[in-house]
């Protein structure tokens, strides 16, 4: 099957009960037994419940893995894969990542004796000098958010092979669509199912996919003994947006790429950073492990202008000021005060999360009136 039949048919069935062919929303905590273990293959909704189980086959479907999990967001999901480690373990993760991300690694699991090296990973030999004998995850956020760095997934994945370390892979802005982690040899793949996946900035969820079963067990445990699992209404609203998820990805991706040129071509603009110029540094390696470039890019004002950035996303009526990306609607945000405030402005800046830095998720409206939006604003 390909993937814009999978994204519509991917692990489905028609529901038993009545031939429905959307999988109905399973509104229920728990299910009868006839006798004490005499149930349908149901016992209790934060285990399995049939809706959410229908998202899980429909993640793993199109990230062409065996096995996929849902949980109540994005950060759910990454903690559970934390929950793999123990004290004394190591993580080496990208240095340019959401906030949030740093938040819980930093703020929650270093007081739990787990150590993180945050380092740049366009180069993946450089990864081989924080590797040691502790170290048992490799944490990759490829296109990056919000720098648009790119990282050689396959280069990075023969580093943590060599070692056996673990690889997960945050593949939130560029969806299966454009660039499946597990075909490229990561263990894990990681959603925030939030953005695209959901694709109408209606839901909260996270998502994991993985091949191997032992693993998938191990997660699965993580699951249900956790418990930050997602209700059936959510899990029915993914899988709906997934149904669509190529067509849209396809008017992002084209509507991404007009907007970064119209930026790059502003005077007003110090830098647009968007892995489909030819300039963008890993250029190459985005062009080799992605379909096309997305929708999401950032950019600077001339001079590293604060109060100019302040102005245009306060000028800006279509693209709304929000956190959050990858719905349907454009959006503009501010890292440095918003989703990335949770990192140390030294840490951010080293990254390139300046102060003037704005960043676009651009929605499928019509392109005309997303450009006029623009120059508006600008002007
Ligand atoms: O918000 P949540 O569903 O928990 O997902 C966290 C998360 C994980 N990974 C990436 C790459 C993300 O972008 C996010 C969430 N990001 C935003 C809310 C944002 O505006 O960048």
């Amino acid at each position: 099957m390909k993937f814009n039949t999978k994204t519509i048919h991917g692990g489905q069935e028609h529901d038993k009960a009545y031939g429905a062919v959307m999988p109905p929303i399973y509104q229920t905590s728990t299910y009868a037994q006839s006798t004490p273990g005499g149930h349908k293959g149901y016992e209790y909704s934060r285990t399995h419940n049939p809706t959410r189980n229908a998202l899980e086959n429909a993640f793993a479907s199109i990230e062409n893995g065996n096995f996929g999990l849902a949980f109540g967001s994005g950060l759910a999901a990454i903690d559970a894969i934390i929950k793999l480690l123990k004290p004394g373990d190591e993580v080496v993760s990208t240095n340019d990542l959401y906030g949030g991300t740093y938040r819980l690694f930093t703020k929650i699991y270093e007081a739990f004796g787990i150590k993180f090296h945050f380092i740049g990973m366009e180069n993946a030999d450089k990864i081989e000098n924080y590797v040691n004998n502790n170290t048992k995850l490799i944490w990759v956020e490829t296109p990056t958010n919000p720098m648009l760095n790119i990282i050689d997934i396959k280069a990075v994945s023969k580093v943590a092979k060599k070692h056996n370390i673990l690889l997960a892979v945050d593949n939130t802005f560029a969806t299966p669509y454009l660039q499946k982690p597990l075909d490229l040899g990561a263990d894990i793949v990681m959603h925030s199912a939030t953005k695209y996946l959901g694709g109408h900035s209606d839901v909260v969820m996270g998502a994991l996919v993985v091949k191997n079963k032992e693993l998938a067990d191990r997660l699965y445990f993580i699951q249900n003994a956790s418990g930050a699992i997602c209700g059936p209404q959510d899990s029915f609203l993914v899988l709906r947006g997934i149904k669509t998820l190529h067509v849209r990805m396809q008017r992002h991706c084209e509507n991404g790429k007009a907007v970064a040129e119209f930026l790059a071509n502003h005077p007003k603009i110090e830098k647009v950073y968007w892995p489909g110029f030819e300039t963008h540094p890993n250029h190459e390696i985005a062009k080799s492990q992605m379909d096309d470039f997305g929708g999401m890019l950032s950019f600077t004002t001339k001079g590293n202008d604060y109060d100019a950035s302040v102005k245009i996303v306060e000028k800006l009526k279509i693209f709304t000021l929000a956190e959050s990306l990858g719905g349907v609607e454009s959006l503009s945000g501010h890292p440095a005060s918003m989703t990335h405030a949770s990192i140390p402005k030294e840490e951010r800046e080293k990254t390139g999360v300046v102060d003037s830095l704005i960043r676009l998720s651009v929605g499928i409206e019509d392109i005309d009136d997303l450009i006029n939006d623009l120059k508006q604003a600008l002007g």
